[in-house]
């Protein structure tokens, strides 16, 4: 059983019920149904391809539904529900007890972390942007971020480059963050979300994006601590992404703005050849 810690009262079980709940624009399923449903596009398929072209005349005759025969539809949507339940959000990456987690090197300066003029933190703010493109909000550390549920998780940071390190990262959830200051996302998701470094850094920019689901899946967080302590700089302070669903590619530093977005976003290392999705 994975060992997920959290600060709030919240379980990871109360989690997957209200993500089950909100899930409300595909099918909840029951076993039950899910079987019944099998067996039923089962024996319609079987039925199908043994009759040949009568059965295809038959299927096309069938009541439609979006243009799509109603049986050909009842197995598209039972794929679909399939897939989200195997999806998300219940599987979890391995945690470990905070006793083994160790120092872990400071990898990649792109975004203005490369210099070691300090970033002006005091004025730093977080700037949120939707889908067409309007700025949608502004946020400060104390008030915004601190204020929401604080977690830890100790998992393992693993870098394409090959190596990996068991850290500790405390922090907000992403899904914590939407939820309170952007609930119109949890009604309506977009399909990604992308992160980029301030704008004081454009002449080193870096940026990922990342499919919504992993986005808000309850082990990514807006993290603000590393091993107990508050990030440095040149590891991101003072929000950086950390999940443990991608490798490091995607967990940017230094975040300055979040966009909202149903675009693939640019991605600094899907531009240098790496793998876009990066999921582990
Ligand atoms: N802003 C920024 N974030 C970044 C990078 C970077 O170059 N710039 N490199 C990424 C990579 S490849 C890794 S492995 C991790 C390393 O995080 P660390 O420096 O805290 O070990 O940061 C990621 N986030
Ligand atoms: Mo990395």
């Amino acid at each position: 059983m994975a060992r997920w810690r959290s600060s709030k009262t919240e379980t990871h079980d109360d989690r997957v019920a209200r993500y089950e709940a909100l899930e409300n624009d595909v099918p909840t399923l029951t076993e039950a149904e899910l079987r019944l449903r099998t067996r039923r596009s089962v024996l319609t398929g079987g039925a199908a391809s043994l009759a040949g072209l009568a059965s295809w005349r038959w299927v096309q005759g069938q009541p439609e539904v979006d243009r799509i025969p109603q049986v050909l539809r009842d197995t598209h949507e039972f794929n679909e529900a399939i897939w989200r339940r195997l999806y998300r959000p219940n599987k979890l990456a391995p945690t470990f007890d905070p006793s083994e987690a160790t120092d872990i090197r400071v990898n990649g300066r792109h975004g203005g972390l490369e210099n070691d003029a300090p970033f002006d933190i005091a004025n730093w703010q977080m700037r949120v942007v939707g889908p067409d493109g309007e700025e949608l909000g502004r946020h400060v550390m104390e008030d915004d971020l601190l204020a929401l549920p604080q977690t830890e998780m100790t998992v393992e940071h693993k870098c394409v480059e090959g190596w990996s390190n068991v850290v500790t990262w405390g922090g907000s959830r992403f899904s914590d963050f939407v939820e309170t200051h952007y609930p119109q996302f949890i009604e309506n998701p977009t399909a990604y979300v992308a992160l980029e470094t301030p704008p004081q850094n454009i002449n080193n920019h870096f940026y990922v994006g990342l499919d919504w689901d992993s986005m808000m899946h309850p082990q990514t967080l807006l993290a603000s601590r590393l091993n107990g302590e508050e990030l440095s700089q040149p590891h991101g302070a003072p929000i950086r992404l950390t999940t443990p669903l991608k490798y490091g590619t995607k967990q940017i530093k230094r975040i300055g703005t979040i966009t909202f977005t149903n675009e693939r976003p640019a991605d600094y290392w899907t531009e240098r050849g790496y793998d876009w999705y990066a999921g582990l």
